[in-house]
């Protein structure tokens, strides 16, 4: 027993960073979690994410600055800021299939995470996604996108974080902010704290 105290600790000098390698394989979400903590405790963290905490709007203060919005045919619903929530916030209401969303430059190999809040009424699905283009607008195979899901309490503000290696072929990502199934008019939902981080590659 003796002869093996330490070797622990000789190892992870001999191969900087093996420690962490090996916890990314085991948990990738968690050790992102971790890298992203020592990094905003170091104030080396940069959000990516444009007005992600919707502080910022245009049209005459209804709208947010640097998001856009996209809606299915038969959705009629309504995208507005709302100053009185979070601070500043993105609300959606009555939106059978919509989305906020906002594009960033991104090249294959490269992994974000991805992380962002919402409250919800009535009868509101909202969820987190990422979704690949390539340089000509055109997305990258359906099967890259990542959905993420909000958990945490229902009326409060629940989460959402997660992890997008950019596949073969991209060259931006899309965040989408989605909101699904607003069919009463009491259905809304609020998202806030958008964050967009760039991992550092394993050495
Ligand atoms: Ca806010």
């Amino acid at each position: 027993m003796k002869k093996t105290v330490g070797q622990g600790r000789r190892w992870e000098a001999a191969l900087s960073g093996v420690t962490r390698t090996i916890q990314a394989l085991r948990d990738p979400k968690g050790a992102a979690q971790e890298e992203l903590a020592e990094r905003r405790a170091a104030g080396t963290l940069k959000n990516l994410a444009r007005n992600g905490d919707f502080s910022a709007t245009v049209r005459d203060k209804q709208f947010p600055a640097e998001w856009n919005t996209w809606q299915d045919e038969g959705s009629k619903g309504r995208f507005v800021f709302d100053s009185a929530v979070g601070g500043g916030s993105a609300k959606a209401t009555q939106v059978k299939n919509g989305c906020y969303l906002q594009s960033h430059p991104a090249q294959p190999g490269e992994t974000y995470a991805l992380e962002a809040e919402c409250r919800t009424t009535g009868a509101t699905v909202a969820s987190l996604l990422v979704r690949c283009q390539r340089a000509d607008g055109s997305w990258v195979r359906w099967d890259s996108d990542a959905t993420f899901t909000f958990s945490g309490s229902r009326e409060q503000w629940a989460r959402a974080f997660g992890l997008l290696a950019v596949p073969d072929h991209a060259a931006k990502l899309v965040i989408l902010l989605n909101a699904e199934h607003q069919l009463s008019d009491g259905g809304a939902c609020w998202f806030d704290n958008v964050g967009l981080y760039r991992m550092e590659e394993a050495k």
